[in-house]
């Protein structure tokens, strides 16, 4: 059997060409580019397309008006048009276009006007959004980004979110490039990188390292809430305190009698295990064994590991787990019956629960108000998890910390979304729903806040 060229027979894979028929717009007839975009998405893409009443046609032809792209420049396009149109023989003028003209048309179900913002230009193109940018766990401008978040991390460590924030949204800005970066002047204007971000880019461009990064990776007080903010249970504020008490180690706290929650003493007990990665077949063994306990308390409950796990991340820091059942109400005091199966079996080190406290709620939080804080019943925990190998294999266990938590399934969905992260990724969706919808996202729900801040004034004249 002749082998078939990788080429062609990802193509095979692509939406079939077949006749497309007239579809619902006769004057539109789009063509989607493949490259960076995948294969899998743009069949997704064409399928929705298509069910909407969009003629796609697979190749490219003298018939086609709409090109749309995903992360290519208005350069890259053009030259894969030109490439097209040697190989088909046909001319043709479509529109270059950003998958936001895309995206608008499927949403308002018929095609949008173009406008000057869905059309390609030159140097690389980005979505305003993190949320709605491919943002791959492995990306090619890794010590661009470290610089960054270095400097993100210390300035939350100064309290200054804003600025945090703002590296923070350079760093996932250089994360969805789809090609390294090797001069400044290839930004371009892209949103989302200030002034003081493009200087630290320009000298790990120029010299490998940013001056000021080093600085503050060698700095005393840097070093030092990096230790204590380790510490499970410990925040900015803790680690701060102690930093100007003229704390500077571990023994420290332990000589000076430091006053510690039982959080923090159990923290620091398992200082080393909880700050070495957790695994992802720890993670599943951690998922079996909740679901033997949720098997036993409440038979049909659901677990199911959220977090970076479910991102596709090798590795994290802890295991998320999210517990439903599939009854309404069900999951009630379901979560205290779980914690002390699993006690009694000798897997938790630690813990601490906190109850549901939604139903409590006073009114419509503000759009873009707190942050990722949510109101489930959760425990805080840390699991005693048998290990033949790695740092706890000695002893044979390695304590791991894990968050479990309760949603009811009517808001299981959003739970789901809320807990997945990363953080990130989420105040950038819930900054969308707000500023670009005027609506509110949180994990627990998406409503219309015009409609809800209506009810509210409505309800407020009756008293
Ligand atoms: P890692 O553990 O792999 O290092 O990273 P991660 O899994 O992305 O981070 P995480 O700190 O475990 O948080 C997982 C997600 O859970 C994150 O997107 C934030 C989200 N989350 C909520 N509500 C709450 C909450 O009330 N507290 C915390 N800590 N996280 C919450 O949706
Ligand atoms: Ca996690
Ligand atoms: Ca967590």
């Amino acid at each position: 059997m002749a082998l078939v060229p990788l080429k062609r027979r990802r193509r095979a894979s692509s939406p079939p060409a077949g006749p497309p028929g007239p579809g619902r717009f006769p004057a539109v007839v789009l063509c989607l580019v493949e490259k960076r975009m995948g294969a899998s998405r743009r069949a997704f893409l064409t399928q929705l397309a298509r069910a909407k009443g969009f003629r796609v046609d697979r190749a490219y032809s003298a018939a086609v008006t709409h090109v749309v792209s995903e992360q290519n420049s208005g350069a890259e396009v053009a030259q894969w048009l030109e490439q097209q149109r040697e190989e088909c023989g046909a001319e043709g003028d479509p529109a270059l276009l950003d998958i936001s003209w895309f995206t608008e048309s499927m949403g308002a179900g018929r095609p949008v006007e173009i406008e000057s913002r869905h059309r390609l230009r030159g140097g690389w193109q980005m979505a305003p959004y993190a949320c709605q940018r491919r943002t791959p766990l492995l990306h090619s401008n890794q010590p661009l980004t470290e610089a960054l978040e270095t400097l993100a991390e210390e300035a939350g460590f100064s309290g200054s979110e804003g600025r945090s924030l703002a590296f923070t949204r350079a760093a996932s800005v250089l994360k969805a490039l789809p090609g390294r970066l090797s001069t400044l002047e290839e930004l371009g204007p892209l949103p989302g990188i200030g002034e003081h971000s493009r200087r630290v880019i320009q000298d790990v461009l120029e010299d490998g390292v940013c001056a000021e990064v080093e600085r503050v990776k060698l700095s005393e007080r840097y070093q030092t809430m990096k230790l204590f903010t380790k510490i499970f249970g410990v925040g900015v504020r803790t680690a701060s305190r102690w930093y100007q008490e003229g704390l500077r180690t571990l023994v420290d706290l332990q000589e000076r009698g430091t006053k510690l929650t039982r959080q923090q003493q159990a923290g620091l007990r398992h200082y080393d295990d909880l700050n070495t990665p957790v695994e992802r077949g720890e993670a599943e063994s951690i998922s079996r064994a909740v679901q033997g306990a949720v098997q036993r308390c409440l038979p049909g409950t659901s677990v199911t590991l959220a977090g970076g796990f479910r991102r596709g991340k090798p590795h994290g820091h802890d295991v998320d787990l999210l517990l439903t059942h599939p009854e309404a109400g069900r999951e009630a005091g379901l979560l205290s019956r779980v914690v002390s199966w699993l006690d009694s079996q000798d897997l938790i080190l630690y813990q601490h629960s906190q109850e549901n406290s939604y139903a409590l709620q006073e009114g419509p939080e503000p759009p873009g108000g707190r942050d990722v804080m949510d109101r489930f019943e959760r425990c805080f925990s840390i699991f005693r998890l048998e290990v033949q190998g790695g740092p706890g294999a000695a002893r044979g266990w390695k304590a791991v910390r894990v968050d479990l938590v309760v949603a009811p399934i009517s808001q299981f969905p959003f739970a789901l979304l809320g807990w997945t992260g990363s953080r990130h990724f989420e105040r950038e969706l819930r900054r969308f729903a707000s500023h670009e919808r005027k609506m509110v996202l949180n994990s627990h729900a998406l409503y219309d806040s015009r409609r809800v801040w209506q009810l509210w004034a409505y309800v407020g004249t009756w008293g």
